[in-house]
């Protein structure tokens, strides 16, 4: 038998060089002088940014919020183009970060981590990765992101087919080129949503094949208000504060108590100013209600489908495009600029695959039914393994070499939604169960960051090793995680917020939908109780 090791190779290994892992590196590694190693499957850094290189990919929170707070400077001097920016414009910024904190040399890139073991003898995480290297570290923290495993579709033949087939979610570098050519986009999630009016423009005729029409509305980009930048810069620490008061983590505060305490006139002017004024204020500035009671949420979807209605000129791919037979908000709203309107064009068609589903990919284009859709490019936006899928790609396994994958067999469980009993000193950043992709996420991402960075302090300081939630805290979380998202109307829609896109998946609220302020509070009294729900040895 080999000798038990004892000592680690560096103290923290952090997975992912997105938002969430270059935060972690700077804060580990400059802020408290631990040595970090990071790995990245990708050959820079960007993370979601990185790979999601399709037509149309932005952000759907304005940049001015949807950008990291932690060094003033950073945030003072970084200028935005558009409201809304664009994805390269996003990974320049990215780039620009990890230049500024010179964060390169501790990423190892090109490099995916398949193995996280821990070892109990030596409370140590035992790291592998494809490139064979084995790096023991004291903690492990997961950047790898809420949706960046491709879902695999229901349907074969991918392989088969001889034209060119792209993925939203891993696009070609050297970008796509769709002049005179017959596409299919399938999928109608926010990636098929922002990609459709591009490839629309260029393609000789474009097939869209929807399973489930969404609600999307408008985005409301422009180029970005110097005036408005100047007056938030001024005031950038507030602004900062009211975006993380708030259930999504952007400072808008013009909310109303219920939909249904108002007549028709008024909640029609509402809907109509945070229609025209874009962005999420529509979903999330409007009524309080909507997410919680059905005859609320009806209000806010009838209007959304007339809205769609107006827009499309053809009363048959009108009646496609209007979703039906589940609540607005449900499933994850997209934000679009032009998509309704890519539909008048004559060399665009939808096909309905709800009640018949895609049978396979052919040598020559989409099989649905008895009919072969011919073309020369796919495009699958058919979205992702969300949350739990990039964990479990990892191979980790707790205390006992037990499998995360056979601990959460029947849904995630997590304690706060970042660690996980039996899992100890694995921080999972906007884990399953916290308010993650419902929270402004490199808000999110800080505050899940600062959590783990602060509890690693807490413990070297007190000359402790290990932190893990007790499993009582753990069953106490996901029964409160549980009970909030059965009080609102996600848990009835197929959504991948409920492992609903995947067949198979168990069928679980993937997010805390108490919203950011009651979670920070919660974090908050946790960590003033001296890591309450936390053993700590
Ligand atoms: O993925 P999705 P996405 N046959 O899962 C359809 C974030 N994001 O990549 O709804 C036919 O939402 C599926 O149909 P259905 C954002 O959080 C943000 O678009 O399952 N269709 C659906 O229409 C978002 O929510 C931005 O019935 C099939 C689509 O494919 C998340 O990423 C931009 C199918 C998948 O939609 C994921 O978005 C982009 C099948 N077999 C993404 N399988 C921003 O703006 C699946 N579909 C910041």
């Amino acid at each position: 038998m080999s000798q038990p090791i004892s000592s680690p190779d560096v103290d923290v290994v952090v997975v992912g060089a997105g938002f969430a892992g270059l935060y972690a590196l700077h804060k580990l590694r400059d802020m408290m002088q631990l040595s970090t190693r990071v790995f990245e499957a990708g050959s820079d850094v960007g993370g979601t940014w990185f790979w999601n290189r399709y037509p149309g990919a932005r952000c759907d929170i304005e940049s001015i919020h949807y950008s990291y707070s932690f060094d003033e400077d950073l945030q003072q001097e970084w200028q935005w183009s558009e409201k809304f920016a664009g994805q390269p414009e996003i990974l320049r910024y990215l780039e620009h970060v990890a230049d500024r904190f010179d964060l390169r040399k501790d990423i190892t890139f090109g490099t995916r981590v398949v193995g996280v073991h821990w070892d109990d003898e030596n409370s140590l995480w035992t790291v592998h990765t494809d490139t064979g290297e084995i790096v023991r570290s004291r903690y492990f923290i997961s950047g790898a992101g809420n949706l960046s495993v491709p879902k695999t579709p229901e349907f074969g033949g991918i392989d088969s087919f001889r034209g060119e087939v792209l993925m939203t979610g891993n696009w070609p570098h050297e970008g796509a080129d769709f002049t005179g050519k017959r596409v299919a986009v399938i999928g109608t999630g926010a990636s098929g949503i922002q990609a459709i009016p591009f490839i629309a423009q260029e393609a000789a005729e474009l097939t869209v094949f929807q399973r489930t029409p969404n609600f999307a509305t408008p985005l409301g980009n422009g180029p970005s208000d110097s005036d408005e930048v100047a007056e938030i810069k001024r005031n950038y620490g507030k602004v900062r504060n009211a975006a993380r008061n708030h259930f999504l983590g952007v400072p808008f505060d013009q909310v109303q108590p219920s939909a249904l305490a108002v007549d028709a006139e008024e909640r029609r002017r509402t809907f109509d100013a945070r229609w025209n004024a874009g962005g999420f204020r529509l979903f999330i500035d409007s009524y309080q209600d909507i997410l919680f009671d059905k005859k609320a949420n009806d209000t806010i979807a009838d209007y959304i489908r007339d809205r769609i209605r107006e827009r499309v000129q053809d009363p048959e791919k009108a009646a496609k495009l209007a979703p039906t037979g589940y609540s607005y908000g449900t499933k994850r709203p997209p934000l679009e600029t032009n998509y309704y309107e890519a539909f008048n064009r004559d060399t665009v068609n939808i096909v309905d695959v709800k009640t018949t589903p895609i049978d396979e990919i052919t040598a020559t284009g989409v099989r649905v039914g008895d009919r072969v859709y011919e073309v020369d490019t796919i495009v699958l936006a058919t979205g992702f393994d969300a949350m739990t899928g990039p964990l479990m790609a990892m191979d980790i396994r707790g205390r006992g070499g037990l499998p995360l994958a056979q601990k959460w067999d029947h849904g995630p469980t997590t304690y706060l939604g970042i660690m996980v009993h039996e899992f100890p000193n694995l921080f999972l950043i906007t884990g399953p169960q916290s308010p993650s992709v419902l929270y402004n996420m490199p808000l999110a991402i800080e505050d899940h960051v600062d959590f783990a960075t602060d509890a690693i302090d807490y413990l070297n300081q007190r000359g402790l090793d290990v932190i893990e939630p007790s499993k009582d805290a753990e069953n106490s979380w996901g029964a409160l995680t549980n009970d909030i998202a059965n009080q609102t109307l996600l848990p009835e829609t197929n959504s991948w917020y409920m492992g609903a896109n995947i067949p198979g998946k168990p069928r679980a609220c993937m997010v805390y939908l108490g919203g950011a302020p009651a979670y920070r509070a919660t974090c908050a009294e946790v960590v003033a109780d001296g890591y309450a729900g936390f053993i700590l040895t």
